[in-house]
């Protein structure tokens, strides 16, 4: 079936074949993508868009004394599949299977970790600087989308590349699309082709002008047909490259596979900075993808035939509760406004936009300018509410604290996809949030146990007036009843769930369930552990704390978040500043290393924070 595909076990391999056996391979590796993807899940649309791009990268260039870096890395399972991994293509984002990303400890052909966007050009132009201090001639190119392109890294990396002249590739993989449609100014430039439409359109009305000049518009126009290269070159995206410092090639058929290896073999023997715009198509060869290419970026396990997915669930998502909930406090009040960096659909947001169009706010992935636009927004008396994954929220770190906390102004944070993400991996862990956001004086942060209390939680933020985060975990809720009304919850004040004497379990977020089903096992076999939901990691429920810690004398704590600096050491502070350094106290939550992927069950059982790991603990604590 997969007749040439079962004998390429890296680029050597690949290099054997005749230019012309290339595109039955192409063939071969799009179904082998759909045989696999519709099985494991993962991110379809973009890889079959790059199939031709990985063919003709790998077999022209030199991989891996050239270096080849795929922004995001979401695109690149053909580069995996021909760089050795065919064989466990299977395991891809599964519990210690190959990753979903490039990774530089899976193959040598990896050049550079990904999953955050955005990062190619940098780490490409840093390996063309080393190539150049060691005297290599080796060659390093960047593969980047559209979509990455909107991220401001990117744009930094052209503008030193420009300046710094050392041989680098910039491939910009065109295909109009981020996850959802590519937003703006520069994307809808660089769409501006000159064989396009804009461009004949362009040139029809301006001849049409001319002709009708009585007596000098024929000269005229004779004169405008001699100026029409440097109109071309005015109006297309090749001159603002060029005015960057790159040569500019393209716009090339990303599926054309002759045409990409006439190209690339010139570009071996060039010096860069150069930057070949390459046209893919999302979803390349898949109907149902090509013609739902933001349903298709990422999916979960679907049948070929329909397209559809085969997961069954039908509980509402912590997603689907945010988005409804932004809905019912926008019909609430005019002055609330949502914001997104490029994850609209991700965030919840998508009934949002379109029904509050001039209310929405997509800024690209720009979580760095999305933070502070929606300060810019609170400073002028409205309600920002800025949707971003945990994850994605490291990069604007200085916003949070410079233009949000600094001026104290009331800008909401959803941090959606906190805590432990699953297949996405290292990259994509929302696990450290609390730390690096609970020191930020005059910011409140929150965690909610069910999809209910975040519906309240998202009411209290916009209404507090105050910077504030709320961080939700990925998937389904707990299916509790939700409230009719959403209310106002008093900012650090926590909840007691169940009264105990031997400990008391203090918990956070989505470990609260869990710890109240530990709380249950622990019931049964003759102990009494409490379980507080702490709702607030900040402001701490100081007096409720100091209480029930008095009372059990024990004490343990339980978070989806690094242990350093997280719930658990705030809790130790508050116990060590009201010296009751008496209490003993034990914490659960992530240790100093990095989690791999696997489900999120499986995650949370090896790190021993779901119910059995925190009974279990609790017994060793209590044996202590
Ligand atoms: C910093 C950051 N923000 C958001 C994302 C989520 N994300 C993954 S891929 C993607 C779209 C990328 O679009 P593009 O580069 O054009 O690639 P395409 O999927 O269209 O091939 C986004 C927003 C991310 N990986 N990193």
């Amino acid at each position: 079936m997969y007749q040439h595909l079962t004998h390429i076990e890296s680029p050597a391999d690949l290099k054997k074949m005749k230019p012309e056996q290339l595109p039955e391979l192409a063939a071969e590796v799009r179904q082998f993508l759909l045989d696999m993807v519709s099985v494991t899940g993962g991110h379809l649309g973009s890889n079959l868009g790059t199939v031709e791009l990985s063919i003709a990268l790998l077999y022209c260039f030199d991989s891996p004394r050239d270096k080849i870096i795929w922004d995001v890395g979401h695109q690149a399972y053909t580069h995996k599949i021909l760089t050795g991994r065919r064989d466990r293509f299977h395991t891809q984002r599964q519990y210690k299977g190959l990753s979903g990303f490039p990774k530089r400890s899976e193959s040598e052909h990896d050049a550079f970790g990904v999953g955050h966007s955005s990062t190619s050009i940098s780490a490409a132009l840093g390996m063309a600087a080393a190539a150049d201090l060691s005297g290599s001639r080796n060659h390093s190119i960047a593969v980047i989308g559209d979509g990455s392109l909107t991220g401001g890294m990117a744009f930094e990396a052209l503008n030193q590349a420009g300046h710094l002249k050392k041989n680098l590739v910039v491939i910009l993989n065109d295909n109009e699309m981020s996850i959802s449609k590519n937003v703006g100014a520069f994307s809808s430039f660089i769409s501006r082709k000159m064989t396009g439409k804009y461009f004949r359109d362009l040139k029809k009305e301006m001849q049409g002008l001319l002709r009708n000049i009585p007596a000098i518009g024929s000269d005229i126009l004779h004169f405008a047909k001699r100026a029409e290269n440097s109109l071309k070159g005015f109006l297309t995206p090749g001159s603002l490259f060029e005015a960057l410092g790159f040569d500019y090639l393209g716009p090339l058929d990303g599926h054309d596979l002759p045409q990409l290896i006439e190209v690339f073999n010139n570009i071996t023997q060039l010096d860069g900075p150069l930057l070949v715009h390459v046209l893919t198509t999302k979803g390349k060869g898949y109907q149902p993808a090509e013609q739902n290419p933001d349903k298709f970026h990422g999916v979960g396990a679907f049948d070929l035939a329909t397209g559809k997915g085969t997961a069954k669930g039908s509980v509402k998502s912590y997603t689907d509760l945010f988005g409804e909930a932004m809905l019912d406090l926008a019909e609430q009040d005019p002055k609330v406004v949502a914001i997104t960096a490029a994850m609209r659909d991700g965030t919840g947001l998508k009934t949002f936009s379109e029904r509050f169009p001039k209310r929405f706010f997509d800024v690209g992935i720009a979580e760095q300018h999305g933070m502070t636009f929606a300060a810019g927004l609170a400073a002028e008396g409205f309600r920002p509410v800025t949707a971003i994954y945990s994850t994605f929220v490291q990069r604007a770190y200085d916003q949070v604290f410079h233009d949000i906390c600094l001026q104290h102004l009331p800008v909401t944070i959803a941090m959606d996809r906190a805590g432990l993400v699953g297949d996405d991996g290292p990259t994509h862990h929302g696990v450290m949030d609390y730390s690096y956001l609970r020191h930020l004086p005059g910011l409140t942060l929150m965690a909610p146990k069910d999809e209910n209390e975040l519906r309240h939680m998202l009411k209290t933020a916009v209404c507090s007036g105050v910077p504030i985060t709320l961080r939700y975990p990925r998937g389904a809720g707990q299916g509790v009843a939700l409230d009719r009304d959403l209310k106002i919850l008093e900012i650090g004040r926590g909840e007691v769930l169940r009264e105990g004497s031997d400990l008391c379990i203090i918990a956070i977020g989505s470990t609260v369930y869990p710890a109240l089903q530990a709380a249950q096992t622990l019931h049964v076999q003759g102990i009494s552990a409490g379980v507080v939901n702490a709702r607030f990691i900040k402001p701490l429920d100081a007096e409720l704390i100091l209480s029930v810690a008095g009372s059990c004398g024990r004490i343990m704590t339980v978070e989806e978040n690094v242990l350093q600096g997280g719930f658990g050491s705030a809790v130790l502070e508050l116990l060590n500043d009201n010296a009751m350094q008496h209490v003993r106290i034990k914490r659960l939550g992530i240790p100093d290393r990095f989690v791999e992927q696997g489900s999120q069950a499986r995650l949370r059982q090896d790190l021993g924070i779901d119910a059995e790991g925190i009974a279990a603990a609790a017994r060793l604590f209590l044996k202590s």
